[in-house]
C-alpha cells in the first residue's frame, strides 16, 4: 500500500469565474467554460433559443464578430515554487490569442488539438489574469480564401481547423460559433510525469497474448523511482524486480515492460462475444510515496481491414481477430451544435443506443468532430468498433505549409490519443472528397484552369495519401487507413465491386426503394431516407399555429433544399398522404423504416459479397427532419426500433424476386442454431391460411432459403388481406419475428384495431390485445421502451413497461396505419 507523496504533480481547473463580451463593446456578461459563444448570449437571456423556429437566421451576426473571454485565479508563493507549471487548454474553438496577466501566451488556430504551455514565467502570487480573444472564424477563412489564386468548393470553412458542420449542413443548422469549449488547467508539476501511455499486442491468439506497456518518464531532473506496474484486477506486479529500481535522466525516458497473458480473453464486437479488457496502473513511486500514477485498459484484439483482389473487383471486409466480421452500424455525427453542451452521458448513451439496436460499428463522420474519449471509453466497453474519419468532408482544402503543418500537430495528437482504444478498427483520410473532386462538377464549377486542378489535386494527395496515412504509420503502426470514404462515386459501377460504397440513388436519386436490392457494393459505408422527428419534438420549435409543413418554422428545420419534396414523392409511391402533420411525421417515419428494411436486408443476404452495412445517420445535432434514426432528444423513429430485428445476428428476411417469394434466414453467430422454422400466412383476424413448420439446421456464420412460393400457390388468397409471419424457434438464441406483406402499404385492407389495454397501475406495465391485427402501432409520448410503431397480430398480447405511472396514470394514446388508410 503506498501513500501519495506531498510533492507529487497537481492539477487544478481554471473553468471558474469567466466573463465574457462582444470585443469592443466591453459589456461584461457571466460565461461557462467549457461553453461557446452562443450557449453563453442565451443563457444571459441575449439572444433567443437559436434552435427554435426560424431563429437560426437572425444570430448570423454572431459569426461575423470577435468575442472576449476574460477570468482570474490566486495563486500563492508557495504554489509559484513548483519547478514547472503548465498551462492546458484542451480545446479552444478556434482562433484564440490567450493572454496571461496581459502577456501574449498562445495564438490556437485548430480546435482539434490541444495545447499545453510553460507558463511560470508569466504567473504571479496573488491575483492572476487570463484573456482570450475570439476572432471571427469566418472573417479569418475569407481572408485567407482571397490570399489563392482560385476558389476551392467548400468556401471559407475549409481553411479553418473547425467542425465543418457548424458553418452548415444539409441535416444542421449554420452556428459558427467560438469559445472555450474543453477545460482549461493549471498544472505544477515537481516530479517527474507518465507520458504517452500505450500498449502494442505482439502476439496474439486463443493460447497466448503478448504485448508491451511502453510509455515515455518525463523529468526535469535526474530521479530514481520504482516503476510499480500492477494489474489493476489481481494486484499483481506485472513489472519484472530487475526494472522496479530503476534510473531516470533529466529529460524524456521511453520505459517498456512486455506481459504475458496465458489463455486470454479477446475483445469482441457486440454480438460476437464479450469485449474483454485487461486494467492496469503504472505509478512512479519513491521512499516518500507515489509520485505519479496513470491507468490503462488493455483489449486483446487483432482488427485488420482486409483489401483484396477477388474475381469481381476487391473485397473491403474487417477480420476481428482472424474471424470476418459483418458490420451492421451507422454513422455518427455531433450530437449537438453546439459541443460544449455535451458531457460524457451524452456520448454514453449515444453509444448504448447503438448497442442496443445490434450494432457492432459506428462511423465517426469527417465533418464534426473526433469524439470524446468518453465516446470511445463507452465503444470500448460495449463492443462497437469505430471507423473513424480524419476531420475533411466534402470539399477541398489547402496545402500551404501552415495549414499542412497545423494538420500535422492535429492528426498527431489525435491519433496518439485514440490508438490504444480497442474499438479503433480503422483511420479514414476524409469523407466523399475523392468523390466529389471526381463526379461532383467542381472543377467546372470553379472553373479551374488545368494548372490550378493540378495544383488543387496536388495538395490533396499531399494531405491524405502521404502525410495522414505517415502519421498512421507513426503513431499507431498496424491500423489499417483508408483515403477516403468512399474511393469511388456511387455513379460507376466499380463503386459495387470495390471498396467502400455510399450509395445516394435513392434519396439524392430518386430511384425506388427496390433498387437497393440490386446495388449492393463490398461495404455499405453510407445510404439512407429522411424522416420527420416525432410531433413532440417538433413541438419544442413552434407553437401549435406554426405545427404544418408549410410554416417557415418547419421549413426551417429541413436542411436539404428538395426534402420535404422527395419524401412525398417517395410517400406517394408506397403509402397515402396524410393530412395532419403528427399522422404525416408517423407516415414518414414508416417510409424510412420501409427505405431501411429494404436497404439492410439486401446488403445482408449479400454477404459474404458485402460485408458491411452502415446507413445514414444515427442521431442528429438539433431538432430536424432529418436521415437519424433518433432525434435530437433521443426519440427513437420507427425505423430505430426496427433495427433490433434487422441487425439481429438471426434474421428472417422474405423478398419477391422474379419468380418466387423467397424467405431467407441468414446466420451471423458464430455457432450454429437448430430450431423449428415456422411460416404461416394468416388473414388479418388471425386465421391461418397456409402453414409450413419444420426442423432446420444452420451453419455458423451463414445463410439459407427456407421456402420458395411461387405467384400460383398464391393465388387463392387476396393478397391485400394477408400476410406471412415467419419465425426460428431456437433453444440456444432468441430470434426476432419477420412479417412480411404482399401489397404496398396503402393497398392493405386493414380492419379496424380493435385494442384491449389493461394498466397495472404499480410498475407502469401495460398489456395490449387486439382481435385483429393492428399494423404499425405506435404508442404515442412515452419515452423509449424497448418496442413501439410494431406489429400487433390478431390476439397476440404485448406488454410494456412505461414510465411508471403511480396512481394518476394517464392514458396512452395511438396511431396505427389504419387511422392514415382510413383518414
Ligand atoms: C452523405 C454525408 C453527408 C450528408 C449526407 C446526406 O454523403 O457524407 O455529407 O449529410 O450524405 O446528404
Amino acid at each position: 500500500m503506498f501513500v501519495f507523496s506531498q510533492a507529487q504533480n497537481r492539477e487544478i481547473l481554471l473553468n471558474k469565474n469567466w466573463l465574457f463580451s462582444q470585443k469592443g463593446k466591453n459589456t461584461w456578461n457571466k460565461a461557462q467554460v467549457p461553453g461557446c459563444v452562443h450557449s453563453d448570449l442565451l443563457a444571459n437571456k441575449m439572444i433567443p433559443d437559436p434552435f427554435y423556429s426560424t431563429n437560426e437566421t437572425q444570430l448570423q451576426w454572431i459569426e461575423n464578430e470577435n468575442w472576449e473571454y476574460k477570468s482570474s485565479f490566486k495563486l500563492s508563493a508557495k504554489d509559484l515554487k513548483s519547478e514547472r507549471i503548465e498551462m492546458i487548454f484542451e480545446g479552444l474553438d478556434t482562433y484564440a490569442n490567450v493572454y496571461l496577466n496581459q502577456e501574449l501566451i498562445l495564438s490556437a488556430n485548430n480546435m482539434f488539438r490541444s495545447y499545453s504551455i510553460d507558463v511560470k514565467k508569466y504567473l504571479k502570487s496573488g491575483n492572476n489574469t487570463l484573456l482570450v480573444i475570439f476572432e471571427s472564424a469566418v472573417k479569418k477563412g475569407k481572408d485567407e480564401a482571397i490570399k489563392l489564386p482560385y476558389t476551392l468548393p467548400g468556401d471559407e470553412k475549409v481553411f479553418t481547423r473547425k467542425a465543418q458542420y457548424q458553418y452548415g449542413w444539409d441535416w444542421g443548422p449554420r452556428f459558427v460559433t467560438c469559445g472555450i469549449y474543453k477545460n482549461i488547467k493549471l498544472k505544477f508539476i515537481n516530479e517527474a510525469e507518465i507520458e504517452n501511455l500505450r500498449y502494442d499486442i505482439n502476439k496474439l491468439n486463443d493460447s497466448i497474448g503478448v504485448f508491451t506497456l511502453k510509455f515515455d518518464i518525463h523529468s526535469d531532473k535526474d530521479v530514481i523511482y520504482d516503476v510499480v506496474i500492477k494489474d489493476a484486477t489481481t494486484n499483481e506486479l506485472v513489472t519484472p524486480v530487475e526494472k522496479l529500481n530503476s534510473q531516470f535522466k533529466k529529460g524524456i525516458t521511453p520505459f517498456a515492460v512486455t506481459a504475458t497473458i496465458p489463455n486470454p480473453k479477446l475483445w469482441w464486437c457486440n454480438g460476437m462475444g464479450k469485449p474483454h479488457m485487461y486494467h492496469y496502473t503504472v505509478s512512479l513511486v519513491k521512499k516518500s510515496g507515489i509520485i505519479a500514477t496513470k491507468s490503462i485498459d488493455v483489449g486483446l484484439r487483432t482488427i485488420e481491414l482486409v483489401q483484396q483482389k477477388d474475381s469481381v473487383g476487391k473485397s473491403f471486409y474487417f477480420k476481428l481477430n482472424g474471424v470476418p466480421v459483418f458490420m451492421k452500424g451507422a454513422n455518427y455525427i455531433p450530437s449537438h451544435s453546439f459541443l460544449s453542451e455535451l458531457n460524457d452521458n451524452n456520448y454514453r448513451n449515444d453509444v448504448a443506443l447503438a448497442k442496443e439496436a445490434n450494432m457492432n460499428m459506428l462511423r465517426v463522420w469527417g465533418g464534426g468532430v473526433y469524439a470524446d474519449d468518453a465516446f470511445y471509453a463507452a465503444c470500448n466497453k460495449n463492443g462497437i468498433l469505430v471507423c473513424q474519419d480524419f476531420m475533411f468532408a466534402c470539399a477541398m482544402y489547402p496545402g500551404d505549409s501552415s495549414f499542412v503543418k497545423n494538420v500535422r500537430e492535429e492528426a498527431v495528437g489525435q491519433v496518439k490519443r485514440l490508438r490504444n482504444h480497442p474499438c479503433m478498427a480503422v483511420w479514414c483520410g476524409n469523407n466523399e472528397i475523392d468523390e466529389g473532386w471526381k463526379n461532383w462538377g467542381w472543377q467546372k464549377q470553379c472553373n479551374y484552369s488545368k494548372q490550378d486542378s493540378a495544383k488543387i489535386w496536388n495538395d490533396y494527395l499531399n494531405l491524405f495519401h502521404a502525410l495522414l496515412p505517415s502519421v498512421v504509420r507513426e503513431h499507431s503502426a498496424g491500423t489499417d487507413y483508408i483515403t477516403s470514404s468512399p474511393l469511388i462515386g456511387w455513379g460507376h459501377k466499380e463503386s459495387l465491386t470495390n471498396a467502400d460504397s455510399h450509395y445516394w440513388g435513392v434519396w439524392w436519386g430518386n430511384e425506388p426503394f427496390e433498387v437497393y436490392e440490386k446495388k449492393v457494393g463490398r461495404f455499405m459505408s453510407e445510404y439512407g431516407f429522411q424522416s420527420m422527428p416525432a410531433l413532440s419534438t417538433m413541438k419544442t420549435i413552434c407553437d401549435s399555429v406554426n405545427l404544418h409543413l408549410s410554416s417557415d418554422a418547419i421549413k426551417a428545420h429541413q436542411k436539404h433544399p428538395t426534402g420535404f419534396q422527395t419524401i412525398e414523392k417517395y410517400m406517394a409511391r408506397d403509402f397515402v398522404i396524410p393530412k395532419s402533420l403528427e399522422h404525416y411525421s408517423y407516415v414518414s417515419q414508416l417510409l424510412q423504416a420501409h427505405g431501411m428494411k429494404t436497404a439492410i436486408e439486401a446488403h445482408r443476404r449479400a454477404k459474404p459479397y458485402c460485408m458491411g452495412t452502415l446507413f445514414w445517420q444515427l442521431n442528429d445535432c438539433w431538432p430536424v427532419t432529418s436521415w437519424s434514426s433518433f432525434d435530437f432528444y433521443k426519440q427513437p423513429k420507427a425505423f430505430y426500433y426496427d433495427l433490433m430485428r434487422l441487425y439481429d445476428n438471426v434474421l428472417i428476411s422474405v423478398i419477391k424476386s422474379d419468380l418466387y417469394y423467397e424467405c431467407h434466414v441468414l446466420n451471423d453467430h458464430p455457432f450454429g442454431l437448430k430450431g423449428v422454422f415456422e411460416i404461416s400466412i394468416k388473414d388479418f383476424f388471425g386465421k391461418v391460411l397456409y402453414q409450413k413448420k419444420s426442423e432446420v439446421s444452420i451453419q455458423p456464420n451463414s445463410s439459407l432459403v427456407y421456402l420458395r412460393l411461387t405467384e400460383d400457390e398464391l393465388k387463392s388468397y387476396d393478397k391485400s388481406a394477408c400476410y406471412m409471419s415467419c419465425q426460428l424457434l431456437c433453444d440456444s438464441v432468441k430470434t426476432k419475428k419477420t412479417l412480411f406483406y404482399f401489397v404496398p402499404q396503402k393497398d392493405l385492407k386493414l380492419p379496424k384495431p380493435e385494442l384491449d389495454i389493461k394498466y397495472s397501475d404499480e410498475f407502469g406495465s401495460v398489456k395490449i390485445k387486439s382481435k385483429n391485427l393492428v399494423k404499425n402501432l405506435y404508442i404515442k409520448d412515452i419515452s423509449y421502451t424497448e418496442n413501439n410503431y410494431f406489429d400487433l397480430e390478431a390476439n397476440e398480447e404485448c406488454e410494456f413497461t412505461v414510465l411508471p405511472f403511480g396512481k394518476t396514470h394517464q392514458k396512452l394514446t395511438f396511431i396505427s396505419l389504419y387511422d392514415i388508410l382510413s383518414q
